[in-house]
């Protein structure tokens, strides 16, 4: 493990050591010409008013209007909160807003795709269904779903979602989110300049919002794209660089919305569209996607994903990126200038997102498949203008979509399903325990190393993964969501994947879809034998390469939620030993979880180890041994055997 390193991910690696790349601006090359500012990097910095900003540097010092090295460091990281909150519940208020319109009439090329899951949504919502139609009933969930946004008082009505006994926690520390938009709104209130000046008081709110989020804006993005675009169940696919074709139109779409990437997906299939691009030359239009827009797509579509977070200057630097359509969330400004390099057409398509000199076209729902076929053009008048095209060979293969659904389903199918298999597995030992591997690339730190070195040594330790975001795509990269990751799997998280018919990390989804990975944890302690609640269950949560607020928003839901949480990189609070104390032993103290932040890929995985081991023993569970379920006469030819009778990709 260097540290200069800047990936591992081999297309990456041979598209940045060639020699025309050498020159070429990159967020790696951009990451070792500017160091980061270790003032504002440790949370030091405050420039919340003019007087400032003030820079916390010396033992004591405190900011022009008297404020401390603490409430600046808990201000920081709460205002951090406040932005990923808003961004994903702002993506799930968008998602409702297309919903609305479908049943309205208005979207006419978005039909309700998941029945199913519009009666339980419904059912969460208290919505009665009898006699409704469909459409009808679409309405009504759309309309309480958009005003948990706007509602005043009283409480986000997912929390009752939640086991009692986390219900509890929240109402007796006064935490439980009242609306999604209100508790944003009065983070940054409390957080102005003469608010909120106590590091805890702060952090409660923080807490408070990044619930609505978890338990609010999120878990209704993810149940209304469900609805709309279904919910996903396993699919074989191909990830990396090499999914682009050098002899067909690449459309790349980027961003976290399925909403305008569903529709070019249908647009690519319109024969006129597809006549069009091979009057150009073409030999077809694939679609493959980067970032969350990428998983939506894979996990419903099978859609192919070209890369995570880093991955994404690296598209262009092929050739063979015709149109690069973004929509929100992660997309670099810098895609513009190197475009411009390039026949790469970027096309933003969201009212919330214009990046200048990229080409606007804004989606609307009215006309949106319209939409969808005008962009598909630009990238095939784009392909016309090719220069050299070099596309990396690195490609691996994935199963993807594990809802929490289908999870659910194939531990006993429609007549049985349950979590009683996970639940025994986890208790007898053959599963130590359970993670959830998320969250971004972070050039400050090799791309994918220490997503796919911590995912290896959890389940190399019987540890099930489930991984979401850009570490999921990272995951892919290495075939570590392919069933023959099967072979670094320790013996009885083997034995109980082959018994499920699993892979031992699944892909669950995009970076709001971490809310499965909270359903799931809510169905695991319901379904019994591992205590009462998500802080009683021997897991842990991950964000080992994490950049964006988003992050921190999702870091904070999954401890306030019981899940003991690591993230890498760097802690935004390390100047504050009060707000890191808050943060863990207080955390600790009040939701049974902490957040901690260690960039030590190996202290990483023993903090985790001991976490798990802590709960099993709590829990009066079976002391873990790695060699209970030990069986030297299965040969990897044999699981390989298993591998092909299921029909699943195996990498080469
Ligand atoms: Fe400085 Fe206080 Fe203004 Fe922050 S709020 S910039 S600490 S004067
Ligand atoms: S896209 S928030 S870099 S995971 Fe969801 Fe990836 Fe992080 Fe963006």
């Amino acid at each position: 493990m260097t540290e200069k390193k800047r990936s591992i991910d081999p297309a990456a690696i041979e598209i940045l050591e060639r020699p025309e790349c050498q020159e070429v601006s990159t967020a790696f090359s951009r990451a070792e010409a500017m160091k980061p500012c270790p003032i504002g990097a440790d949370g030091r910095c405050c420039k919340n008013c003019a007087m400032g900003p003030c820079r916390l540097t010396k033992e004591g010092q405190v900011g022009i209007c008297g404020a401390t090295l603490e409430v600046v460091a808990a201000r920081n990281l709460a205002r951090a909160i406040a932005a990923g909150s808003a961004s994903h519940s702002d993506h799930g208020r968008g998602v409702a807003m297309t919903l609305l319109a479908a049943a309205e009439g208005h979207a006419p090329d978005y039909k309700i795709r998941d029945i199913g899951k519009l009666t339980r949504v419904a059912g969460y919502l208290d919505i009665p269904t009898e006699g409704k139609e469909v459409n009808e009933l679409s309405k009504e969930v759309a309309e309480e779903a958009l005003a948990q946004f706007g509602q005043q008082t009283g409480e986000i009505i997912y929390v009752k979602r939640a086991p009692e006994k986390r219900q509890e926690i929240w109402h007796n520390l006064d935490v439980a989110p009242r609306g999604v938009d209100r508790e944003v709104v009065e983070m940054l209130h409390r957080t102005h300049i003469g608010n909120d000046q106590d590091p805890e008081h702060i952090l409660d709110h923080a807490v408070r919002t990044a619930l609505a989020d978890g338990w609010g804006g999120s878990m209704l993005s993810t149940d209304l794209t469900d609805i709309l675009f279904g919910t996903p169940s396993p699919g074989q696919a191909q990830a990396n660089l090499g999914v682009l074709k050098g002899d067909e139109v690449n459309i790349i779409v980027h961003g976290h919305e399925p909403t305008l990437s569903e529709m070019i997906l249908a647009a690519v299939q319109d024969p006129e569209i597809i006549e069009y691009a091979k009057s150009k030359g073409a030999k077809g239009i694939n679609v493959a996607g980067i970032c969350c827009t990428a998983n939506e797509l894979l996990m419903r579509q099978g859609v192919p994903l070209a890369g995570n977070f880093l991955n994404q200057e690296l598209a262009i630097l092929t050739g063979a990126t015709d149109a690069m359509v973004v929509d929100i969330q992660c997309i670099m400004e810098a895609l513009v200038p190197l475009s411009q390099q390039f026949q790469t057409k970027v096309i933003t398509t969201s009212n919330k997102v214009k990046i200048q000199g990229a080409i606007h076209m804004p989606f609307v729902e009215e006309r949106a498949l319209e939409v969808a076929k005008e962009i598909v053009r630009l990238g095939i008048d784009a392909f016309t203008e090719r220069g050299k095209v070099n596309i990396p060979k690195a490609v691996d293969g994935l199963v993807g979509g594990f809802s929490h659904e289908y999870i659910r389903y194939m531990q006993g199918g429609i007549y049985r399903g349950s979590f009683r298999p996970l639940n025994d597995a986890i208790m007898a030992g053959r599963v130590r325990g359970a993670a959830g591997v998320v969250g971004c690339n972070n050039p400050r730190v090799c791309q994918d190393e220490a997503h796919s070195y911590v995912v290896r040594k959890l389940i190399e330790n019987d540890v099930l993964v489930v991984v979401t975001g850009c570490g999921a795509i990272a995951n892919a990269k290495y075939g570590l969501l392919s069933p023959d990751a099967i072979k670094y799997a320790g013996h009885g998280l083997r034995e109980t994947c082959e018994a499920v018919g699993i892979p031992p990390v699944l892909h669950m989804g995009s970076c709001v879809d971490n809310t499965r990975i909270l359903t799931l944890l809510t169905e695991v302690v319901a379904e019994g034998g591992l205590g009462d609640d998500i802080s009683d269950l021997p897991v842990v949560g991950f964000a080992p390469e994490w950049m964006s607020e988003k992050a921190l928003a999702i870091g904070t839901y999954f401890v306030a939620s019981g899940v003991y949480t690591i993230f890498g990189v760097k802690s935004p609070v390390a100047a504050s030993e009060e707000v890191t104390r808050l943060i863990t032993e207080g955390w600790e103290e009040k939701f049974g979880a902490q957040l901690v932040f260690e960039p030590d890929l190996d202290k990483m995985v023993e903090l985790a180890l001991a976490h798990i081991d802590k709960k099993r023993e709590a829990l009066g569970l079976t002391e873990y041994d790695p060699q209970r379920f030990a069986k030297p006469g299965v040969t990897w030819d044999e699981v390989m055997g298993y591998a092909e009778k299921v029909g699943a990709p195996v990498s080469s």
